[in-house]
């Protein structure tokens, strides 16, 4: 009993000298926490009916997309990741350009070249639904090619994968912000 006493007095100690300013615990103040999982929800822009959901999820390959969209027209569409979490204007131009932190030309998802937010095209059927699934090793949920904190953006025409800076992908139809999601989620 009493020796128990005694090795909590020391873990007491212990605690009270890294709070006062050893490296370890200054360390673990500015690391980056280890996203695993995240999650956008789209909402339409100005006019559009566009919406749902997009998850991003981290796998030994790389980043599983999933996206499930509501009140597409029929055909493809645009899909980027933009580089600011920002769908504020009704346009959804706050969002800015594709995110592009290695300065590259615009591409397909498949191209060496390509912008890290350039995820090409999904298919919307009769109904106007749209599924999109994609093992991504370009974007990223940690580091250089973080994409949490930036933002998804469907289009109202086919990114044509080719044409500077943007694919001629049109308007903006949908827009929803990156965050965190739940690691053990199942969106
Ligand atoms: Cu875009
Ligand atoms: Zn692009």
């Amino acid at each position: 009993m009493r020796e128990k006493r005694y090795t909590g007095i020391v873990v007491i100690a212990t605690a009270a000298a890294a709070l006062a300013g050893c490296a370890p615990a200054e360390q673990a103040r500015t690391e980056q926490p280890t996203v695993t999982r995240a999650v956008a929800v789209l909402y339409p822009t100005a006019g559009s009916e566009v919406r749902g959901t997009v998850t991003f999820v981290a796998t030994d390959s790389g980043i599983l997309v999933r996206a499930d969209l509501t009140g597409l027209p029929p055909g493809e569409h645009g899909i980027h990741i933009h580089e600011l979490g920002d769908c504020s204007a009704p346009d959804g131009t706050s969002a800015g350009g594709h995110f592009n932190p290695d300065d590259s030309p615009h591409g397909a998802p498949d191209d060496q070249s390509r912008h890290v937010g350039d995820l090409g095209n999904l298919t919307a059927d009769d109904a106007g639904l749209a599924r999109y699934e994609r093992t991504d090793a370009r974007i990223a949920l940690g580091g250089h090619h973080s994409i949490v904190g930036r933002a998804v953006i469907v289009h109202a025409g086919a990114d044509d994968l080719v044409s500077q800076p943007t694919g001629s992908a049109g308007a903006r139809a949908a827009c929803g912000v990156i965050g965190i999601a739940d690691a053990a989620g199942g969106a």
